[in-house]
């Protein structure tokens, strides 16, 4: 769980937004779903191994997007938050699978041992797949107050972010790119565009759609999404330089142990940190049009340049 003094929000915040009291806020809300999303039953062992990277931390910042977004547009909590749980279920089983000894190979994540160290490669590998099973069971079967017509679309946008035009490519381009020494900017965008960006992106348009956002509201927080997306990354492979393992709850310094193309390694760091901004700012300028409704995600918008973790 994060702790209320990781969501400082961040200098220059609007006055009238406190950024904190709303993160620790939605993030008690999204914790208690999920929560209450996996009861354990027979076979225990699968259950104990989802509910364990599950419930194990982090920010939350998917489903905080996505309730953000869906509130922004006119919708409710209640409307998002089985696709909010989801999409951490979903956010989740890539981090399992990408710390196995096949993919990342890391022994920490959110300040704990990871899956496979705790139940082994076969169980882990397993609890990633129930989480992405059941995360559009989930979605199917909680979603209230909304058309079929949107639930389908909202599982058909998270379907298409996570699948090959996603994550899953982007991790292929990622791991094809090891070790390479002159990796172009193209490449690494779209490792990150797939690999991150894709499901953040799902995270902010899904919530629009649930609350029937029209479509020139869906480009808007498409963009949005886009940016802050590049953004993050471009602090993650920053971080990872730049912060401790207490930081980070996961190994620090693997990127240039296992000579990964990163945007620090491509443009330095000051020159990262210069575009993480430009970006941050385009996202935000893509919100001007809603007014006061879209605080909440310009303050998180400028949560991800400062975050230090
Ligand atoms: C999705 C079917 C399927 C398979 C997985 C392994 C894989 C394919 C993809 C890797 C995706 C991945 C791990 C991307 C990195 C995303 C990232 C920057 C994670 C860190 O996110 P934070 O900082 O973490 O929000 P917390 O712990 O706060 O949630």
């Amino acid at each position: 769980m994060l702790a209320t003094d990781d969501l400082h929000a961040p200098k220059g915040e609007s006055a009238t937004f406190d950024l904190s009291t709303y993160l620790t806020q939605q993030q008690a809300l999204v914790e208690a779903a999920l929560d209450s999303s996996l009861p354990v039953t027979y076979p225990e062992k699968i259950y104990e191994a989802m509910r364990y990277s599950l419930l194990a931390g982090g920010k939350r910042l998917r489903p905080i997007l996505c309730l953000a977004s869906c509130e922004l547009a006119g919708g409710t909590v209640e409307m998002a938050m089985p696709t909010a749980c989801a999409l951490e279920m979903v956010h989740t089983m890539s981090l399992i699978h990408d710390d196995l000894p096949a993919m990342d190979n890391d022994d920490y994540r959110r300040g704990k041992l990871t899956n496979h160290k705790v139940y082994g490669e076969d169980i882990a590998i397993l609890a990633g797949d129930g989480l992405l099973t059941y995360a559009f069971e989930f979605i199917a079967s909680n979603t209230q107050n909304v058309s079929a017509a949107r639930v389908l679309q909202v599982i058909a946008q998270l379907a298409k972010a996570v699948g090959a035009a996603g994550l899953v490519g982007g991790q292929v381009v990622d791991l094809e790119s090891e070790g390479k020494p002159d990796i172009q900017e193209e490449t690494l965008n779209f490792i990150h565009t797939h690999k991150t960006g894709a499901l953040l992106e799902a995270c902010v348009v899904c919530g629009a759609i649930l609350a029937g956002a029209e479509s020139e509201t869906l480009q808007r927080m498409s963009r949005y999404a886009q940016n802050i997306g590049l953004a993050f990354q471009i602090v993650d492979d920053i971080l990872d330089i730049t912060a401790t393992q207490e930081e980070l709850g996961k190994t620090a310094g693997k990127d240039i142990q296992a000579q990964k193309a990163t945007y620090p390694r491509l443009w330095g760091l000051e020159e990262s940190k210069v575009k993480a901004q430009q970006l941050i700012d385009a996202a935000k300028g893509e919100l001007a049009t809603f007014g006061e409704k879209a605080n909440p995600l310009i303050a998180i918008a400028d949560f991800i340049t400062t975050r230090t973790h």
